[in-house]
């Protein structure tokens, strides 16, 4: 039986420490930070994560906008409006919810955001730094997973890492962040993907095991090594007209059977999820008080 990775109840206590460094700015005269989130069409996905991270803004003290764009928004205009966005002083940060919408070339959209301001760690520049270990913006949900094997003491230094998938967002700069020095970090690191000839061999000598693929209830129990820890990013809504909702939620991960196996699992919702919102607010914070330095 495996020990939960619990992303709601650690991000609420960064929050929480979030909140009291805001408040003393802002009893020393200082305007809050201030977040801004630009969202292209109505994934339902994408609404609701950037629903919850103009919550947590509230939340914790900070100002927040969103800049709303229709599916059929050009990219000159969505370029236009990052100028905006970069050119804005009144502004710590800000993020392009992705996905885009397929006519717009995400790539030209992450480099014209202002490094900077790029909160998601998205930027070439920030995603070099993070790799060369210089001091730049993580992107939110590596940084949530490192904060979380941090916070629960689960040593790295000299495991057997392995990531599945190579996404810019999560899995390429999970396995930098593994491998590089520190505690969190200096981990042997295998970045496996769709191309991997024979992925059990790697994962059943894995120490750690990070999922980012998107593919539901993917890792069994039968391919991980006995106290393995387990961190899941996969979410994928899956149909069910039985729920509410309409769908459920659905991390890569098997759960009830890999629960049994792994030694540290992070359920999903409620796992990596919480903590990408929590670094967000981290690195919005960190935009902000660079200022004063
Ligand atoms: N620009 N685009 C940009 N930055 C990001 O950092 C993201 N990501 C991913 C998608 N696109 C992005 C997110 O914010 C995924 N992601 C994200 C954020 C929050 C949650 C999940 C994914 C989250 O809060 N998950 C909850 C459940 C929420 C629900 O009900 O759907 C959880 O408990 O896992």
């Amino acid at each position: 039986m495996a020990n939960i990775l619990d992303g709601i109840k650690l991000s609420k206590q960064i929050k929480q420490e979030i909140k009291e460094e805001v408040t003393e700015y802002v009893q020393k005269g200082h305007r809050p930070p201030h977040l801004s989130a630009l969202l292209v069409g109505e994934n339902g996905a994408s609404v609701t994560y950037v629903d919850n991270k103009i919550k947590d803004c509230h939340a914790v003290g900070f100002r927040s906008s969103l800049v709303k764009l229709p599916e059929t928004v050009t990219e000159e205009e969505l370029l236009q409006e990052i100028k905006k966005l970069n050119e804005d002083d009144s502004l710590d940060g800000f993020i392009v919810q992705l996905p885009l919408p397929r006519h717009i070339d995400q790539e030209k959209i992450i480099m014209a955001i202002k490094p900077s301001k790029d909160v998601d760690g998205f930027h070439p520049e920030n995603f070099g730094k993070m790799a060369l270990e210089m001091e730049g913006f993580l992107p939110a949900t590596p940084f949530g997973i490192m904060i979380m094997l941090e916070r629960n003491h689960i040593p790295t230094q000299g495991k057997d890492v392995v990531v599945i998938g190579r996404s810019r967002i999560v899995g390429r700069p999970m396995s930098i962040l593994m491998s590089r020095k520190g505690e969190p970090g200096d981990a042997t690191v295998t970045l496996t993907h769709s191309r991997t000839k024979d992925l059990e061999e790697y994962t059943k000598k894995a120490d750690i095991v990070i999922t980012a693929l998107g593919v539901p209830h993917f890792l069994k129990a039968s391919m991980i090594k006995e106290g393995a820890v387990v961190v899941d990013v996969g979410i994928t809504r899956v149909e069910d007209p039985t729920r509410e909702r309409g769908f459920y939620l659905a991390g890569d991960v098997d759960y009830p059977e890999v629960f049994e196996k792994a030694s540290w699992i992070t359920p999903v919702p409620g796992g990596v999820g919480p903590m990408t919102r929590a670094m967000l607010l981290k690195n919005t914070m960190l935009a902000y008080t660079r200022k004063f330095l």
